[in-house]
């Protein structure tokens, strides 16, 4: 854990003085749409649940966009989006464009690239934007001087469950609450990794409001089959210098999810980092890297150098590949071994 007895009160204080610029918008504009990035997990639905609520509480119903084909969610995702419908109305791209006016603010929650959402090439339709996220900037971010993008939390669920608490909004329905324990349990793979005692004081909370632990279990139990999976990726890596391990692999096809938990895995061995790359039913690659609390390797310029893709200082990802394995292989050993450096 990240010990810096001020973190707590930082990030407090920090999310405090942008309630200004988020309640000064929600006033101003006429519709409010909120998006977070395609693929929605645990973190972006459970985030995108609070921030509805804070834009109830200023007397504006939001839109939340949502463009993913329900089959690629997961069915705990899809039961989330189908309990947040009851109170809130979800929409697709296409129900946006019949909707949209000239005075609309977009609140982008668990991302700032462009690419990432399913409004890419839409933004300017809109006249304010706030970005609300807790990954790395680069120049893929869209552009706004209203951003809140923070690195030290855990999770967009941590964020939401401090910004929910300074506006005292609380919500009769507990569901809301279990939705942002479950988003920080998986930003932080159960509180192994990139937790902050802020996170621990914001699980505390979320559990004395009624967050349901049990059926948050229910949500990270593992399936087998799945499982099996994972390790046999676990069980082709092999250490580079000593302290990365790498795993690429060709045979089978993996889920996004079954790449990034063997990455997580691996971290429980004495090592820096881990790197593991294996094909998707799609017939590319999907990369996943993971780095100890005190980064040593660079995993964000790793992954940008790869493919540019990215995510925080430990904690990057990046899809859709079109390579071999063994080309992907030597490309990571050339970037850890600085025979490939990043071009700005
Ligand atoms: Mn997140």
């Amino acid at each position: 854990m990240k010990t810096n007895e001020k973190q707590p009160d930082i990030l407090k204080q920090t999310i405090n003085e942008f309630r200004g610029t988020l309640t000064k918008n929600l006033k101003e504009c006429s519709q409010v749409f909120l998006v977070a990035h395609e693929k929605l997990d645990f973190d972006a639905i459970a985030s995108l649940g609070a921030m509805a609520l804070v834009c109830k509480r200023h007397k504006k119903a939001p839109y939340i966009i949502i463009n993913d084909n329900p089959q690629d969610l997961s069915e705990e995702v899809n039961e989330m989006i189908d309990k947040i419908k009851e109170k809130f109305i979800i929409m697709s791209v296409d129900e946006y464009e019949n909707s949209r006016t000239e005075n609309d603010l977009l609140i982008t929650i668990d991302v700032n690239k462009g690419f990432k959402t399913s409004l890419d090439g839409k933004y300017k339709q809109f006249k304010n934007i706030i970005i609300f996220d807790h990954h790395s900037e680069d120049e893929n971010t869209i552009k706004t001087k209203n951003k809140l993008i923070l690195s030290n939390v855990s999770s967009c669920s941590e964020m939401m469950y401090y910004l929910l608490k300074q506006y005292n909004i609380t919500s009769s329905d507990s569901s809301y609450y279990t939705f942002l324990l479950a988003g920080i349990y998986l930003d932080t793979n159960k509180l192994n990794k990139n937790k902050f005692v802020s996170t621990l004081e914001a699980v505390a909370g979320l559990i004395n409001k009624g967050a349901d632990q049990s059926m948050v279990d229910d949500y990270f139990a593992l399936d087998f089959e799945s499982d099996r999976k994972v390790h046999s990726l676990v069980d082709s890596a092999v250490p580079v210098n000593m302290t990365v391990f790498v795993s690429v692999c060709d045979d089978f096809t993996f889920t996004k999810e079954e790449i990034a938990k063997a990455a997580d895995y691996m971290l429980n061995y004495k090592c820096d980092a881990a790197i593991v790359a294996a094909k998707t039913k799609e017939g590319n690659y999907d990369v996943s890297a993971r780095g100890k609390i005190v980064d040593k390797v660079g995993i964000d310029n790793i992954m940008y150098i790869l493919n540019g893709g990215g995510g925080n200082t430990i904690n990057a990802s990046c899809s859709s590949i079109y390579k071999d394995g063994d080309d992907i292989r030597n490309e990571i050993l050339d970037i850890l071994t600085f025979k490939k450096i990043r071009k700005e």
